[in-house]
């Protein structure tokens, strides 16, 4: 069965780009959510049980056809979920460095550049989703978005960055004002967790 991993620092870390009561509610109770619905999905399939979430969700079209639209939403609300509190951390922010920072570079023009379009991305994401910055199957990093809990790596492609804006990660706080908590959280990005993303996905 599948857990809910702790935060990796306090509901408050984050303040005052994003309040404690967000993250409380962002991951005590939604990805707990996400957690209880996929084991409930998976409860009479012991060997899906001992997949991880990256399997299930490369793997989505051979798992049994009743439990499949609920393991996309939960599984992938997991992953994403879990992915997204690492990029940030308290006193994060600035510009890309390292080896994703060149890339970034070379791709965008700029790292101006890159926000500018990763934030437009996020914007323009129709009801609920996900921004992200991903390397994609031919090797060249790219902004996407993703509707709902999909997650790139549904379609092959590897998550370096990701921002959620569905409306409860940001409501409380921001309200209707998703262009304002887009333009706080670039000050809690970890730069030094996305280079070792990125790395990671290199030495695959
Ligand atoms: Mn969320």
């Amino acid at each position: 069965m599948f857990t809910l991993r702790p935060l990796p620092y306090d509901f408050g870390a984050l303040e005052p780009y994003i309040d404690a009561r967000i993250m409380e509610l962002h991951h005590d109770k939604h990805q707990a959510a996400y957690v209880n619905n996929l084991n409930k999905a998976l409860e009479k399939f012991p060997e899906l049980q001992k997949k991880s979430l990256e399997t299930l969700l490369t793997e989505l079209d051979t798992l049994p056809e009743n439990i499949r639209t609920a393991v996309r939403n939960n599984a992938g609300g997991d992953f994403n979920h879990t992915f997204f509190w690492e990029v940030m951390k308290k006193n994060g922010g600035g510009s890309a460095r390292g080896q994703i920072g060149d890339e970034i570079t070379k791709k965008f023009g700029s790292f101006d550049a890159f926000k500018q379009q990763f934030s437009g991305a996020a914007k323009t994401v129709f009801g609920s989703g996900w921004a992200w910055l991903v390397m994609d199957k031919s090797g060249d990093i790219a902004v996407v978005t993703t509707p709902n809990q999909d997650s790139p790596v549904m379609k092959g492609a590897q998550p370096i960055l990701g921002l959620d804006v569905w409306e409860h990660a940001y409501y409380l706080q921001y309200e209707n004002r998703r262009p304002d908590y887009i333009e706080a959280w670039w000050h809690v990005v970890d730069w030094d967790k996305v280079e070792e993303n990125y790395r990671g996905i290199l030495g695959k």
